[in-house]
């Protein structure tokens, strides 16, 4: 872990828990403020997918945990989102950006990872299976070290209760403890209900991040409550430089509204995308013009400061 000084929205005791048990809930680490317009992204983006009416499906056996189904992600996308800064720069807050600076112990962390998820009652079922998320984070297996590892935040933009889908996950000693320290991404059938016997929930308030990596057996859980709504957004981080990890490069989605981030971001926002800071050798005066071009509203003078320094 850095020495860096900790943010006042994360402790060192809540990182450990990170670090040794894979998962940590965050309450409120982000402000009402703050939730509020992503919120409100969120009610553009897919408020009218919802139907107030439908009763919660539930397509299990008495105790059974679920399966993945298609239905489950009708309301899932990866950013950019087609709607205010709020939603999109969300990810790239700079007290998240530290919590996986001081989680992976480098100051160069790269999102990798963010897309938003609505689930609404009714809309499926939404009870998953345990499983660890590495089966589409890497071709490998989780990393050993830190440095190598991933921290794989779900911020809460409404609030999570039982019965509205909170994420169940089983820390690391607990599930070592019950299934061994092996992990099958797809979760077989014969670490189920010894894993569903240990479970514990995520439920929290709006603006909480629950913080885990892609070694921590959990589960999506069904919504219940009548006209119920789950917004979520993820951010994963990992050290600049890990191409071991993925999930999408970010250019394949060049007709989504990237402008967004050129406009607001900050050089150390951008950097989280791959883009070279100020000072870096990539930049000389016509990558410069060349990136002003592509990008007009794109706040070019620090990147000009830094060549002529
Ligand atoms: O949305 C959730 O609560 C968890 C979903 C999940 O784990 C997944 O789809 O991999
Ligand atoms: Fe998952």
């Amino acid at each position: 872990m850095g020495k860096r000084a900790i943010s006042a929205r994360f402790n060192s005791a809540a990182l450990e828990r990170w670090r040794t048990e894979g998962g940590v809930l965050l309450e409120r680490f982000f402000t009402a403020d703050e939730i509020a317009p992503c919120r409100a992204d969120m009610d553009s983006l897919y408020g009218d997918r919802r139907d107030p009416a439908a009763a919660a499906v539930d397509q299990k056996q008495g105790d059974a945990v679920g399966v993945f189904s298609r239905d489950q992600f009708r309301n899932f996308d990866d950013m950019p989102f087609d709607c205010s800064p709020a939603l999109n720069l969300l990810a790239l807050h700079p007290a998240l950006i530290e919590l996986a600076q001081t989680a992976l112990g480098t100051e160069d962390v790269h999102l990798y990872q963010s897309h938003s998820w609505a689930k609404f009652t009714g809309e499926a079922d939404f009870d998953q299976l345990f499983h660890c998320d590495f089966k589409n984070h890497t071709l490998t297996v989780p990393a050993e070290r830190v440095s190598q590892r991933t921290i794989n935040c779900m911020i809460y933009l409404t609030d999570v209760a039982d019965d509205l889908g909170a994420i169940h996950y089983v820390p690391v000693s607990d599930s070592n403890r019950v299934c061994g320290e092996e992990r099958d991404p797809f979760g077989p059938e014969e670490v189920q209900a010894p894993l569903k016997s240990v479970e514990r929930s995520g439920a929290g308030p709006a603006g909480s991040v629950f913080a885990y990596g892609i070694d921590v057996y959990h589960r999506g859980t069904n919504l219940t409550r009548p006209g119920g709504v789950r917004y979520t957004l993820t951010a994963s981080f990992k050290a600049a430089g890990n191409d071991m990890i993925g999930w999408s490069a970010w250019p394949v989605s060049f007709q989504k509204p990237w402008h967004i981030f050129f406009e607001h971001c900050t050089p150390q926002q951008l950097s989280c995308l791959g883009v070279p800071a100020p000072g870096h050798d990539f930049w000389n005066a016509e990558t410069i013009s060349r990136t002003q071009r592509r990008w007009p509203m794109w706040h070019a003078q620090p990147y000009r400061d830094a060549l002529a320094s």
